[in-house]
């Protein structure tokens, strides 16, 4: 049995202001072509497939075009989780009906959850779907009391179907879960606020592999079969490290299982740029494409007018700008009254550059400026 293991999607995902649907069609493109080149028996994805609820009609497009040529062209079944991003009422809308067509939905788990069984030469491979749902909602629909917290709810669901699971029989799980030790990076969303959220990797001691979403960062948790697939795109400046992948997994007859990471390649990558704003501004070195979204610190610590505007005629997705050198507040010696009002102004336009990620106009800067000289002004009237 071969499988193709990916999850955290975030269709619909906005990044500093940018969507980033094209990106995200452009890398399901290549998904596509794995699909096609692999010829796999199952396509498996474990949650976050949109970034929220109530996704944008573009990104529900891009996942109905993704999975119909899946299933149409490539005819490989695909069986999807929902995520904590996702809702699972919309998710699961005509599961019952799509399931017919080797299109495999879980979004609300409830009694009737049940693995999904597909088969190779060597016999069946039971599919266990374990979709993201929160202790209260475990409790009330399984019915399960004792799921408090979220390591006995994914017990409960574990057990639920793990005794659905014939003996001996090959078993796959598919989660999306925290499992503890897992490396977090800063585009999740935490799952309790308070409490730890997290599972112990030993509920998954039933199944051969487990297709692990919700850590972003593609990594295994203890044991090479428990496996987190990371998410399809970079989706925020401290993943800028990350390698992002996709996981091709061989099960034997036995469910031994051998994996292997396919990389997914950006259109456009996301960098972090650091040094003076003269050095960047001499543009791309060595082939970097200067179309990449980047956060930029500038090690600059004197007032450095318009580093955005600047920084984009070289580099168009400058989507965020650090400036942590830049002098604190304070009057500095020696500098007349006309060098403080515009340092002040200064010191506005580099938070409000890095508050909206926009420049301040030359209008909105004199706008700035008058204010500050009026309460100046009146601040003199007052102690005089
Ligand atoms: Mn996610």
């Amino acid at each position: 049995m071969r499988f193709l293991h990916t999850s955290d999607w975030h269709l619909g995902r906005i990044f500093h202001g940018i969507h980033l649907t094209t990106d995200q069609a452009y890398v399901l493109e290549q998904f596509i072509k794995l699909v096609g080149d692999t010829k796999p028996d199952a396509v498996l994805i474990a949650g976050d497939v949109y970034d929220r609820s109530v996704p944008p009609t573009e990104a529900v497009q891009l996942l109905d075009d993704t999975l119909s040529r899946i299933l149409i062209d490539h005819r490989v079944p695909v069986i999807l989780i929902a995520g904590n991003h996702d809702s699972p009422e919309r998710l699961g809308f005509g599961a019952g009906l799509l399931s017919r067509q080797g299109l495999h939905l879980a979004g609300l788990p409830g009694k009737n959850l049940a693995p999904i069984v597909l088969y190779d030469d060597c016999g069946p491979v039971y599919f266990c779907p374990l979709p993201y749902a929160d202790p209260p909602v475990v409790r009330h629909r399984l019915p399960a009391p004792e799921a408090t917290g979220h390591d006995r709810a994914m017990r409960y669901l574990v057990h639920h179907l793990a005794r659905q699971v014939p003996h001996g029989t090959r078993a796959v799980a598919l989660a999306h879960a925290f499992v503890a030790g897992g490396e977090e990076c800063e585009s999740e969303r935490y799952l309790t606020v308070g409490g730890s959220g997290t599972v112990n990797v030993s509920c998954f001691q039933p199944f051969h592999y487990t297709a692990l979403g919700h850590l972003h960062k593609p990594q295994q948790t203890g044991a090479p079969h428990v496996r987190y697939a990371g998410s399809l795109l970079k989706y925020s400046f401290s993943e800028a490290p990350h390698h992002k992948s996709v996981t091709l997994v061989e099960m034997d007859h036995t469910g031994r299982t051998g994996v292997e990471t396919v990389p997914l390649t950006p259109q456009r990558d996301v960098r972090c740029l650091e040094g003076y704003l003269d050095e960047i501004l001499a543009g791309p070195q060595n082939g970097e494409n200067r179309h990449d979204y980047l956060m930029v610190t500038l090690k600059d610590t004197g007032a450095v007018y318009d580093a955005i505007g600047r920084l984009r005629e070289v580099y168009p997705n400058v989507l965020h700008i650090n400036r942590p050198h830049l002098a604190a507040g304070g009057e500095l010696p020696g500098l007349s009254g006309e060098h403080r009002r515009l340092s002040e102004t200064d010191l506005f336009a580099s938070f409000f550059e890095q508050v909206t990620g926009t420049a301040l106009s030359a209008e909105q800067a004199r706008t700035f400026a008058v204010t500050v000289e009026e309460l100046y002004r009146k601040e003199r009237e007052v102690s005089a």
